[in-house]
């Protein structure tokens, strides 16, 4: 509560401090305050999904801060007002991937109509990534119309920020012909945009050959959208070259992927896939607590490390263990 408002009315009103509220508890992992959390999500569900969902990524030093406080800047600039959220599992083991830098984004976190909420800290990587998702429809719900998800380079995090983002926005290095082996193919895939940052000073020349590379690189792979071509633009967030024009294909991306419902087909897929999540991982942690399994897990454990039993015969004891009781709470 906040005030005298329940907590859905202050955040659909904006009210920044129930909208922080909000987030910690979609993030708390109590089955009470999931239920609430649950409620709380259906009740402002009606209004979210008019933002602008880009997801940045790409490795560490690329620029991500640097480039989301010179892009968000330009953004609240024009009247928007803008969330930034993170999927990093790793975050309280390397101190946090947002939280460090919101001292890197001094002007932006100054702004007024700025949301910026650090990475829910570790945990495995579909628990982050359904907590930031969640966050995500909140800040829309409170009006935010422009978020930005961060997510630095490590395992399956580009692919769970891809999933719930419109544009997935790819920042790299300038760099010789060896940068663009270092970047996975299937992260390239993903890439709705490839901005090679630090197009400024001695690194220009090397940017603007990147840029070209990603180019002939983007060409050949299989487009993601009917309407849309994934481009390669250069950009300095140390300078603010090449910002402005970055958002404008942003803006353009927007525009192009609403038209014949291409968005709105690629949000629905998105929730479909979505919800098939929560019920595996909802599936598997309930497997995981039921009594019986947890009783036979170590000596099925054993037996199929030391190869007495096979691994399809252990899967099957601990699923029978599972079905006998499967109402059986945790
Ligand atoms: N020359 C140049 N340096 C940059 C640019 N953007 C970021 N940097 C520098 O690169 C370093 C890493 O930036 P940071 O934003 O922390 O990268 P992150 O780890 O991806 O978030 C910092 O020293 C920045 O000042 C740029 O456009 N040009
Ligand atoms: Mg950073």
């Amino acid at each position: 509560m906040t005030g005298t408002s329940p907590l859905p009315e202050a955040v659909l009103a904006g009210d920044r401090r129930a909208l922080a509220k909000a987030i910690t508890l979609v993030e708390s992992t109590r089955t009470d305050d999931r239920r609430a959390a649950a409620e709380l999500l259906d009740a402002v569900l009606p209004h979210t999904g008019r933002a602008v969902r880009v997801g940045i990524s790409g490795s560490p030093g690329v620029g991500k801060s640097t480039f989301i406080e010179a892009m968000g800047v330009h953004v609240v600039d024009r009247g928007h007002r803008l969330a930034v959220l993170a999927v990093d599992p790793s975050s309280s083991r390397t101190g946090g991937s947002i939280l460090g830098d919101k001292t890197r984004m001094i002007e932006l976190s100054r702004r007024s109509g700025v949301f910026i909420r650090p990475s829910p800290g570790s945990g495995h990587l579909g628990g982050v990534a359904r907590r930031t998702r969640e966050a995500l429809l909140l800040c829309e719900a409170a009006g935010y119309d422009v978020v930005f998800v961060e997510t630095i380079g490590v395992g399956q995090s580009e692919v769970a920020v891809a999933d719930m983002v419109d544009l997935f926005l790819l920042l790299v290095n300038p760099g010789g012909g060896d940068e663009l082996q270092g970047i996975k193919r299937g992260i390239m895939e993903l890439a709705d945009l490839v901005v090679v940052n630090k197009s400024d000073g001695d690194l220009a020349p090397a940017a603007g050959r990147t840029a070209a590379e990603y180019r002939n690189a983007l060409h050949l792979l299989r487009p993601t959208w009917k309407s849309w071509t994934a481009r390669a633009m250069q950009a300095s967030a140390l300078t603010g070259a090449g910002i402005a024009e970055v958002w404008g294909a942003v803006e353009e991306f927007g525009k192009t992927v609403a038209t014949d419902g291409e968005l709105a087909a690629a949000r629905a897929r998105q929730a479909h896939a979505w919800m098939w999540s929560e019920v595996h991982d909802e599936l598997l942690s309930d497997f995981r607590h039921h009594p019986a399994v947890r009783a036979a897990i170590p000596t099925v454990d054993a037996a199929v490390a030391a190869g007495t039993v096979s691994a399809t015969a252990a899967a099957r004891r601990l699923l029978e263990a599972f079905r006998e009781r499967p109402d059986v709470a945790p």
